[in-house]
């Protein structure tokens, strides 16, 4: 399997650190949208990263399908979103959670950087960067409330929410280092910080 995207991407590496738990062999294509825009649209008609081409040459698109197809491929037993009943739907809630911090990140980050300074929309900026925060301290209630075993974890191991929701949170870390996110989600950040230390988000360290 060829990966395409990059570290920084939150939506690439949750498939990356996936595909590193799930002990799947794959190569990571490094591809930035800014800098190599025809490259990407090679692989996605929308010039999005990720994007995964499977040993049999199909390119799928959209973070969340290329998760679906990777559970499939391991099986209900390895799966990393459970197959059925209230745990699939909590741990999607809480991926949805996650998921939604870094698409919110991504926004206020792009609002920044895509436009010239004094096009920069501040109360649009701002309700991005309070709807992350609202996002991660809700993260962090659940978390407090449930304990990380419960919320990221499936046995002794870690979940698409576990995975999704440490990914996301060091990419706010990383693009919006102003946002206390630290300070609103302290337990979140400890677990995150346990993340990163593991080999599996090591080796695709947001760089
Ligand atoms: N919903 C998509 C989001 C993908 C996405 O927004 N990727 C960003 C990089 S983090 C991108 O390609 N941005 C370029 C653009 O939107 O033009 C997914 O989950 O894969």
């Amino acid at each position: 399997m060829k990966l395409y995207g990059s570290t920084i991407s939150p939506f690439a590496r949750r498939i990356a650190v996936s595909l590193n738990v799930l002990g799947l062999p794959y190569e990571f294509v490094r591809l930035s949208t800014a800098k190599q825009p025809e490259e990407v649209r090679k692989l996605n008609p929308l010039t999005r990263i990720p994007a995964l081409t499977l040993d049999s040459g199909e390119t799928l698109i959209e973070s969340w399908a290329i998760l679906d197809e990777i559970d499939q491929i391991v099986g209900p037993d390895q799966a990393l979103i459970p197959p059925s009943g209230a745990t699939r739907r909590k741990v999607l809630q809480t991926i949805s959670l996650g998921v939604g911090c870094a698409e919110k990140s991504v926004w206020a980050y792009y609002e920044l950087s895509k436009r010239p300074e004094e096009k920069v929309h501040q109360p649009w900026l701002e309700q991005n960067e309070a709807q992350v925060l609202a996002g991660y301290s809700s993260l962090e209630e659940q978390l407090k409330r449930d304990g990380a075993n419960d919320l990221f974890k499936s046995g002794s191991r870690l979940n698409q929410a576990g995975i999704t929701c440490a990914v996301s949170f060091r990419f706010t870390g990383h693009v919006r280092p102003e946002l206390d996110i630290r300070g609103t989600a302290p337990t979140l950040a400890e677990f995150s910080d346990e993340c990163e230390a593991m080999n599996v988000f090591k080796s695709v360290a947001v760089s």
